[in-house]
């Protein structure tokens, strides 16, 4: 009997430092989570406001297509009957080549020195005009859409159909929210940088969008002639990337803006890299996830 007694405290103890261990590890856990809220707020802190010098210069520049572009695709949008009859003859935005100019290409400002001080230890204020993704003919129209950290980000359906605005962000919080035809915009911010935030619409397969968020303005999307225009740059050197969802891993190219200097950057993708790159498999295409938000001094 009194074997079994000890038997049994010693289970009885077992069970309790178990229990013990848990509890400390989720507290640990929470401690964690607190520390690195904590992180970010005495990082915001830090960071010295921007002043416009008034000889802020610009980046311009046109993104080429080299080699064959690829045939549009066409969609079937038979899913939704609203959507096929307002389009009689839709296609894929995925890859909007025109003559020899690629639309739809994100180009932002990844890091880079203003002076011997690093872009990201400067803090931009957001512009305070919404950044509006609109859902028109079943489609997102901007396609890729760019705006700055804590920006309004408004969501509107121009569409006679309900449409279902997927978010699929790593960095920021993820939503998830149907929106009804003549429904209020959507009105979000994101809190931190992340190129790039997939967006889907859960009802419409071939719907697709992408969002880059910065924590500066200095960012701008190709139109169909493909060309590009940053302004408001301090003078400094910087990486500049160009993005296309075809092409995850981007393009960068360093360049040198001096005081009130227009600098031209331009960049060509082909349809070489192209296959390449799907050849690599879609691993890849979560790589634009894994830019961490420029939180620190270290780029
Ligand atoms: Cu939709």
């Amino acid at each position: 009997m009194p074997s079994n007694r000890a038997r049994f405290l010693v289970a009885l103890f077992a069970a309790l430092c178990l229990l013990a261990f848990a509890v400390a590890c989720g507290r640990s856990n929470d401690d964690e989570a607190d520390a690195e809220g904590g992180d970010d707020s005495t990082e915001v802190a830090s960071l010295t406001p921007y002043k416009p010098s008034g000889q802020e210069g610009s980046i311009t520049g046109t993104i080429s297509y080299a080699g064959a572009a690829p045939e549009k695709k066409g969609i079937s949008m038979d899913a939704d009957p609203v959507c096929a009859s307002s389009n009689p003859d839709p296609h894929a935005e995925d890859l909007v080549v025109n003559g020899d100019k690629l639309q739809n290409v994100l180009v932002y400002i990844k890091d880079g020195k203003v002076g011997d001080k690093n872009l990201s230890g400067y803090q931009f204020t957001p512009a305070a005009q919404p950044a509006t993704l609109d859902q028109k003919g079943c489609h997102y129209v901007p396609h890729i859409i760019a705006l700055q950290v804590n920006q309004p980000f408004n969501v509107t359906n121009s569409d006679p159909t309900a449409h279902n605005v997927n978010v699929d962000a790593r960095q920021n919080e993820k939503f998830n929210q149907g929106q009804s035809p003549g429904a209020a915009p959507i009105t979000k911010q994101f809190k931190r940088a992340e190129t790039v935030i997939p967006i889907k619409c859960n009802q419409h397969p071939w719907m697709r969008a992408y969002a880059g968020v910065l924590s500066h303005p200095f960012f701008a999307v190709t139109g169909p002639d493909g060309k590009f225009e940053i302004k408001g740059v301090p003078a400094g050197t910087y990486t500049l990337v160009a993005w296309h969802e075809k092409y995850p891993q981007g393009l960068t190219q360093s360049v040198t803006v001096g005081a009130s200097e227009s600098k031209t950057t331009d960049f060509s993708f082909n349809a070489e890299q192209l296959k390449a790159e799907n050849l690599e498999g879609s691993a890849l295409r979560v790589m634009p996830a894994l830019d961490l938000p420029m939180l620190g001094g270290h780029h």
